[in-house]
């Protein structure tokens, strides 16, 4: 890592969220210990507790993006956060809230990214591949279109100054997917975004996998943001989520992740998302995620020789 401070972001949003319950992530992740975690990996964590933005009133609610006011201010207030925190030379870390929020994590990661001129990536560990738009959401629910929205894909009226720095499809790496829509499908293909699904890990495994995610970030000088989903893991590890799918990553294969990632010290922010506390089994999931989080700074079992990925 280059950085040893993290700013930590409470970022109470669930109406992205077909269900309530996100919003109560951020109290979870504390409760779980996440400041005493990076803490003890030598880490000065500043937490500048939890956004309040007013909703915006510039946007109007409507069936194919439900809730865009609550949204958009959540979204506004956290890209400003997420930029001024990695400006000033630490690492953000959002606690969600469900995964709207990362319209404004990333776009504000990609504002500090233009800004030192580097290119940024973005590891989007997740069961879905949240690149629907209003037009072709079955559900209306922002959460399941960030990736299209900051990749510029998805009109969601003046959220943010229209010539914000986008994100390259080609430059996300979606990782564990395993439920996706029908057109979604084809928005994914057509706009290049590599997809490891379920699929992929099995055949390939992780490692492999990550190795090559690695490389690209590498070779290209680029910032790596870190999207995780609660999803990403299997329900039967973490049920506190809303929209749990079956046959998702296991413990041990988010753990193989987040060591090799931290290894790279490639990573220069992360969100914890989708964590929702009213589903979870006496806080297992909150605690998963947090150890995850460890182990992506640096949480290590035993000292080993540093290979190159
Ligand atoms: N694809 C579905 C939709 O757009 C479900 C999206 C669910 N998204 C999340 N985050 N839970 O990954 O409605
Ligand atoms: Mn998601
Ligand atoms: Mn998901
Ligand atoms: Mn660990």
């Amino acid at each position: 890592m280059t950085s040893m401070d993290i700013t930590l972001i409470g970022v109470p949003l669930e109406e992205g969220a077909g269900r309530g319950g996100c919003a109560m992530g951020p109290a979870a992740f504390r409760l779980a210990g996440i400041r005493k975690a990076l803490e003890e990996l030598g880490f000065t964590v500043t937490d500048r507790g939890d956004l309040r933005p007013e909703p915006a009133s510039d946007l109007s609610d409507r069936p194919e993006a439900k809730n865009l006011p609550v949204v958009a201010g959540f979204v506004r207030s956290l890209e400003d956060s997420m930029y001024q925190a990695a400006r000033n030379g630490g690492i953000p870390i959002a606690l969600g809230g469900d995964h709207s929020l990362s319209m404004g994590s990333v776009s504000g990661m990609a504002r500090y990214a233009a800004e030192v001129d580097r290119p940024l990536f973005v590891l989007w560990l997740d069961a879905h591949a949240d690149f629907n738009t209003p037009e072709t959401s079955p559900s209306g629910n922002i959460h399941g279109m960030p990736v299209a929205f900051f990749s510029g894909k998805a009109e969601l009226g003046t959220i943010l100054p229209t010539d914000r720095p986008l994100v390259s499809p080609s430059n996300v790496f979606q990782v564990g997917i395993r439920s996706v829509d029908e057109i979604e499908r084809k928005l994914i293909a057509e706009n290049g975004v590599n997809v490891f699904d379920m699929r992929a890990i099995d055949e390939f495994g992780l490692a492999a996998i990550m190795r090559q995610v690695i490389q690209k970030v590498t070779e290209a000088n680029g910032l790596l943001h870190v999207s995780l989903d609660v999803d990403f893991l299997d329900p039967d590890i973490a049920p506190g989520v809303g929209t749990t799918v079956p046959g998702g990553a296991t413990f041990r294969e988010a753990h193989l992740i987040m060591e090799m990632l931290h290894d790279t010290g490639l990573v220069t922010s992360l969100d914890l998302v989708e964590l929702n506390p009213f589903l979870d089994d006496r806080g297992r999931s909150a605690r998963i995620m947090v150890e995850l989080t460890a182990s992506l700074f640096g949480r290590r079992v035993l000292d080993r020789p540093t290979r190159s990925a």
